[in-house]
């Protein structure tokens, strides 16, 4: 769990920012790719992301509810609604709370956890949904921006053989 804002602010830069390069590399034409039907589109990954930022809002803080506008539904509008979204999740945990928030208990749908604790779940669920995202824009050819580590796109741009 975090135990000071700024190891969390910093964290969270580095997270968001991963994941904004890997939303911009999304197309309108490559939200609908999936595995399967039963399972989600890439597009609704994005969409759940961003979702479960809602969530922050059940700890107290002034963050905005994502709703989808379906009729708004495109490439642009999620990476617009992303951005939109970790600028007020940041901004909310680093005016509005204190080192010592973190430590507080809350309770959640029945589990009681720290602040910290709820934080840093929203970050490890964000980079399980990437992970996915990932396979799914292998699938529809996009370009892939690393995330932890360098896609084989990468190594490829830099002259490298990618690894086994
Ligand atoms: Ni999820």
């Amino acid at each position: 769990m975090f135990v000071t804002i700024k190891q969390f602010q910093t964290e969270f830069i580095e997270h968001a920012t991963n994941t904004q390069n890997l939303f911009n590399a999304l197309t309108d034409e490559s939200l609908d790719q999936r595995i399967t039907e039963d399972h989600r589109s890439l597009g609704e990954l994005a969409l759940h992301i961003i979702a479960s930022y809602n969530f922050i809002g059940l700890l107290g803080l002034s963050t905005p509810t994502f709703e989808l506008d379906e009729a708004r539904l495109s490439a642009e509008y999620i990476q617009a609604e992303y951005n939109k979204m970790i600028n007020a999740v940041l901004r909310a945990v680093v005016t509005e709370w204190k080192d010592k928030t973190l430590k507080k208990k809350v309770s959640i749908m029945g589990d009681e956890l720290q602040n910290g604790a709820a934080l840093r779940f929203i970050i490890n669920h964000s980079i399980h949904h990437c992970g996915q995202m990932t396979v799914l824009m292998r699938q529809a050819g996009l370009r892939i921006p690393g995330l932890y580590g360098p896609t084989s796109d990468d190594w490829v741009e830099q002259g490298e053989t990618p690894p086994i």
